[in-house]
This record gives structure tokens, sequence and C-alpha cells, in this order.
């Protein structure tokens, strides 16, 4: 089998609350590029990928630019065309920014291929550990909300059947300490003692803040806080992993797979969260977990769950999948949520198909 030739689409995507409509800013999009890699069997893979905000027209001419590069390749031989890539580019242009962003869409599509070719679901090819996995809610309960919409969106969720959601702290303005706190204590209280909750601090406290909020916190039992601080001050995060009971997680602005190496070796975190496109898609993403479970640490997935459902169920050491619906709407079908728990599909590669229809009304 050979690859015979690329189409990429650049879209706006809703970035709405599906889940509990609550959105933080009503109408807002996100620029989303869109990836179909054509065969000459006739199959087709497919791959997403986003992160480049007003640099959107230059990741989606990347992944042009990659994509010819792959013309002519067997699509199968997944190591051999990122060695491609990257020697196209002099070795120079990666990891950080667009060259990887680009690759993770051409490495997902790759391995749609593939999975189409043997007609096996993704999840199995990587490793199939479970054919059920857990996920929590994410992108309803954000910090720009109002106490009483983060508590009305939390019951709507709850109600919806999820056991796990994430909230944020490090509200907008200059808020005291109690203020933040107050936040996760009135979620809490929304959605009783029993539902997983998670809180994300997107990387905006210091690490002393974050001793200081984490510790005064601790009675709420969070399931973790993620980037609590700076995402590369492997020691300012290890200070906080020490100092508190609550797990912390991060990773998901970490680019390549390297630094989770870095960030390992401090025991900056104890809950490993890749995401696929900064690290380069499911190719590098399952060598992180790999490399997490060897120092027995739980990884998690970074948005898309239509995709990264796949990869979490694969590997031994996967815990939750980040349930972001942001791209639901790119698809014809989704994974399905029974219990609180999403159900890994049976169809080959991603078992995913764009839905044209939506696709023509987010072009961009
Ligand atoms: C997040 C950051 C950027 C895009 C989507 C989501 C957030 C998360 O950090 O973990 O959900
Ligand atoms: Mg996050």
């Amino acid at each position: 089998m050979k690859i015979t030739s690329h189409e990429t689409t650049t879209l706006r995507v809703p970035e709405d609350d599906p889940l509990a409509n609550m959105p933080e800013q009503a109408g807002r999009t996100r620029p989303v590029v869109i990836l179909r890699l054509r065969t000459d069997s006739g199959i087709e893979g497919i791959g997403v990928t986003f992160y480049g905000g007003r640099m959107t027209g230059s990741l989606r001419t990347a992944v042009d630019e990659l994509a010819t590069l792959t013309v002519g390749e067997d699509p199968l031989r997944i190591e051999m065309i990122i060695a491609k890539l990257r020697a196209g580019t002099g070795d120079s242009c990666g990891p950080g920014g667009i060259f990887t962003l680009a690759l993770s869409a051409i490495d997902v599509a790759l391995w749609d291929i593939k999975g189409k070719a043997l007609d096996q679901p993704l999840w199995k090819l990587l490793g199939g550990h479970r054919n059920r996995v857990a996920t929590y809610a994410s992108g309803s309960l954000r910090r720009g909300l109002t106490d009483d919409q983060a508590q009305r969106a939390a019951r709507i969720l709850v109600q919806k059947g999820f056991t796990e959601m994430k909230t944020q702290m490090a509200l907008p303005g200059n808020p005291t300490p109690a203020e933040e706190v107050r936040r996760v204590r009135v979620v809490r209280e929304a959605i009783g003692p029993d539902v997983k909750l998670m809180c994300d601090i997107n990387q905006r406290w210091r690490p002393e803040q974050a001793i200081d909020i984490g510790s005064r916190v601790q009675d709420v039992g969070l399931f973790w806080l993620e980037d609590v601080t700076a995402a590369d001050d492997y020691p300012g995060l290890a200070r906080v992993t020490a100092a508190l009971n609550t797990p912390i997680a991060g990773g998901e602005y970490l680019w390549g797979i390297v630094p989770f190496r870095h960030m390992i070796e401090a025991r900056s975190v104890d809950i490993i969260m890749i995401d696929i496109c900064r690290v380069g898609g499911v190719t590098q993403w399952m060598k992180v977990a790999g490399m997490a479970e060897a120092f027995n640490l739980p990884v998690v997935s970074h948005v898309m769950p239509e995709i990264l459902l796949h990869m979490v169920a694969a590997c031994p050491n996967g815990l939750t999948v980040e349930y972001m619906p942001w791209m639901l709407a790119l698809y014809e079908e989704t994974p399905t949520i029974d219990n609180g728990m999403l159900i890994l599909p049976e169809k080959p590669g991603l078992g995913l198909t764009f839905d044209e229809k939506a696709i023509t009304a987010f072009k961009a």
C-alpha cells in the first residue's frame, strides 16, 4: 500500500459547552486543521490538529508540506515516515511548535490507515488493555463562571451520569486564596462526596501559592490538581507535589517525549497528562505512557476523547480520559458513555467518520 494524496481543511469549531450548556463565553470558536490522507488501496486516514491560534494558516501549510513528503511511502511504516519528516526539516523545526503539531495530524492519520488496513480498532493495535475506560466531564466548570453557574452546571453533569468532572481555580481578576477555595467548595457541595473532582490551574500560580491554596483545599478531596505552576519548572512542581497530599497532574504543555523524562526524573507530578498534538501523535503518546509505567505513574489524556480513548484504554497505566467535547461535532458518530465509562469502538482504526455537513458548516 502507498500513500497517494492528501487534503487539509481549516475549520472554526464552536467552543461551546454541549455537556452542561454553560459556556464561559458564548459564540467562541477554535481554529482546527483536519487532514485526509489517501492511499492506493482506497483506505483514507484522518487526522486533526490545533493550538495554531492566529498561526493556524501556517499550521495548515505545515501539515500540507509534511503530508507531501509522505506521498509514495508505505503508511504502515510509521517510524520510517516520522524519520523522513524530521529529516525533511533538517531535524531543526521541532519538537516545540508547529512541526510537532503538524506531525501529530499525520501520525494520527497513519494509525487510522493501519487500523483500517488490518481491520482492527486502534486501541487493540496499541495493546487493548481494556474495552471500557473511565472518563471525566471537562470544559463545563470553567473559571469564568459564577459560583452559581458552576453549581448548576455541575448538577447537570451529575444528572447526565458523569462520575468524574473537572473545574478550574486561578479565577479571573485577583482573587484572594479564600475566593479560590470557595469555588472548589461550592462545586463539591453541588456534586456530593463521591464524584471525582479534578481542578486545573493552567500554570497560573507560583509554587508557594500552589502550596498555600492547595493545602487549604485538601479536605475537598480533589482527585488531582493540574498544572499548578509553570509546566517546565520541574523542581517547583516537585516542591508542590511533595508538600501536598492531593495528587498533582501535569504534562499537557510539554513538547515531544524528552521533557517527560526530565519531569518524571524530578518527581514533579503524580499523574502524567499527555497532549497528543504537542507530543507528536499516537506513536509518541504511547512512548510516554510506557516511560510513565516504568516509574509506576498513571497517564491521562488531554482533549479529543474520541481519539484519545484508544490510547488510555490500550495501556495498563491509563487512568481516565478527558471528555472535552469540542470536536465531537466533527464526526457522524462518537464513542458512547455508559455508567460514566467510555465504551471502546469495534470499528477499524479510529472508528470515526467526518460529518461532511458539519465540516462544510465549520469551514473557515
Ligand atoms: C485545556 C487547555 C487548552 C485547551 C483545552 C483544554 C485545559 C484542560 O488545560 O486540561 O482541559
Ligand atoms: Mg489542563
